[in-house]
């Protein structure tokens, strides 16, 4: 169960953030309320959250999920992997200061939230672009240290690992076909092709925040007893961010 959650405003300059996507250029506005409706889902499931003001050096820096790793006892403050994201991690350091004991990955090492997946005790390190295999080696040795295992799944084709496989709960997973092969005795949910940024939804004390636009998911999440929040996500998404990318959750 969470009870907290940290949040950053989008900044005017959001739309200058790093994208991979073809989607056009989001809406400052739209963003904004999206955001809010996020926060509101959040406050929905009970979680009391903080939310901090945008910073005009970081258009990408409402992405908190990305600058640390939260666990009950500690929190990992990471180190991006893109240098235009370097130095976001400082603020929410300040904030999880408050809450948490702190660890850091340090350079050469760089590592993002986005690629990594708890389940249980254990955690999958996403070997992406902006995970690197020293970043990851630091996490798993202060995961050791805190009994918590971990393992490497390389990511080819999205983002992040979690930009495509969200664990549901038990061994429920959502993820696309790059995945599938790591999870072979789980229970996981393909996705198909049009439906491939459904694959990072969240969930939270018993509630799946889902994007909004996914009838057919949707229902199949429902007829399996989820109790579903949709969430726009438009403007989100053409800059390459998903649900958990918006909260740091503890
Ligand atoms: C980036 O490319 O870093 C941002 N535009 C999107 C980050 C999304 N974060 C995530 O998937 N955890």
């Amino acid at each position: 169960m969470f009870s907290k959650a940290i949040v950053r405003k989008p900044g005017a300059n959001f739309s200058g953030g790093l994208t991979s996507s073809d989607l056009g250029k989001p809406n400052f506005q739209k963003t904004l309320e999206q955001h809010q409706a996020y926060i509101n889902a959040l406050t929905q499931c009970g979680i009391e959250v903080t939310i901090l003001e945008a910073d005009p050096k970081f258009p990408d820096g409402c992405f908190v999920e990305d600058v640390a790793v939260v666990t009950e006892e500690m929190a990992v403050i990471t180190r991006p992997g893109d240098i235009a994201r370097l130095g976001e991690q400082e603020k929410i350091a300040s904030q999880l200061f408050a809450h948490k004991k702190l660890e850091y990955i340090f350079e050469k090492g760089t590592l993002e939230g986005g690629d990594i997946m708890r389940v249980g005790n254990h955690f999958y390190i996403g070997r992406s672009k902006r995970t690197n295999a020293e970043g990851a080696k630091q996490l798993a040795e202060i995961l050791e240290k805190y009994g918590f295992s971990s393992s490497e799944i390389p990511v080819k084709n999205v983002l992040h690992l979690k930009t495509g496989i969200t664990h549901l709960k038990e061994d429920m997973f959502v993820a696309v076909p790059e995945f599938l092969p790591y999870f072979k005795n789980k229970r996981v949910i393909p996705l198909a092709i049009d439906e491939f940024y459904m694959a990072n939804c969240l969930y939270i004390n018993d509630q799946l925040l889902i994007p909004k636009g996914f009838s057919k998911m949707n229902l199949k999440l429902e007829n399996l007893g989820f109790k579903t929040i949709q969430i726009e996500m438009s403007e989100f998404e053409k800059m390459d961010g998903g649900l958990t990318c918006l909260s740091l959750l503890f």
